[in-house]
Order: C-alpha cells, then sequence, then structure tokens
C-alpha cells in the first residue's frame, strides 16, 4: 500500500515527549512493504533509490498498533501509530476511507 501522508511526531523511543522543534507536520510519499514503512520524500522509488533520510525515516511496524486518534481533533483523518519501541506517530490520511485503510494494513502486519 502506497500514499501520501502528514506525519507528526508525537513520543520517540521509550515513549519520551518529541521536544518542541521537531514535532512539527511533514509530508511524506508513505509506502508500506512487508514490515516496514518508508517515508519518502517523493512518490515512487526503487529501493535501491532511496536515500539515507528514506531509510532514517523508515519506521518497523512489527508488534506496532494503528488506531484512529480521537483524542486529536485539530486534523481531520488522522490515525496514531505505537511502535514496539513506545514510539508514537501521528499521520494524516487525505481522506477518512484513506486512514481506515492504512488503519486496517498496518494492523494485519
Ligand atoms: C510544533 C508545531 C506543530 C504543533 C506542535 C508544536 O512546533 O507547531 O504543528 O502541533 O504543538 O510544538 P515545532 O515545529 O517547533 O516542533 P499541532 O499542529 O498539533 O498543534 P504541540 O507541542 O502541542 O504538539
Amino acid at each position: 500500500k502506497h500514499g501520501v501522508l502528514n506525519r507528526k511526531t508525537h513520543a520517540d523511543m521509550d515513549g519520551k515527549r518529541t521536544p518542541r522543534g521537531r514535532r512539527g507536520w511533514k509530508k511524506f510519499y508513505a509506502v508500506l512493504k512487508g514490515t516496514i514503512l518508508y517515508l519518502q520524500k517523493d512518490e515512487y522509488k526503487l529501493d535501491r533509490d532511496l536515500s539515507e533520510v528514506d531509510l532514517k525515516n523508515a519506521i518497523r511496524i512489527h508488534h506496532a498498533l494503528a488506531t484512529k486518534a480521537i483524542d486529536y481533533s485539530k486534523r481531520p483523518n488522522v490515525l496514531k501509530l505505537k511502535t514496539a519501541d513506545w514510539r508514537v506517530f501521528l499521520f494524516q490520511a487525505p481522506s477518512e476511507e484513506e486512514m481506515h485503510s492504512w488503519i486496517l494494513r498496518i494492523n494485519l502486519v
């Protein structure tokens, strides 16, 4: 699955609140491949063309949990992703359908 997602980093490893300056929303082209959610700067890329930054932004979603972000109301269609190492991200999808589709696909991994 792939598509445009806006990301906000809410908590870093071990659940520590992400400090100010790194909490802004940022637009990515998201690609879910196996157990990895790649967050790419641009659309379609071959694996070998992923930049160092793309690789650094990739999230392992094995044992992660995606839910609708019911406690976040500033933007619509936002899902919350908690990873196995207790990081927390918010992702804004372009529509409600897309948000539900991402939640289903992430939780199937
Ligand atoms: C953050 C940025 C986010 C905002 C966040 C700010 O600043 O303005 O858009 O979240 O508020 O800290 P920075 O880019 O300097 O990290 P919202 O869009 O959800 O308001 P927060 O600290 O209350 O999460």
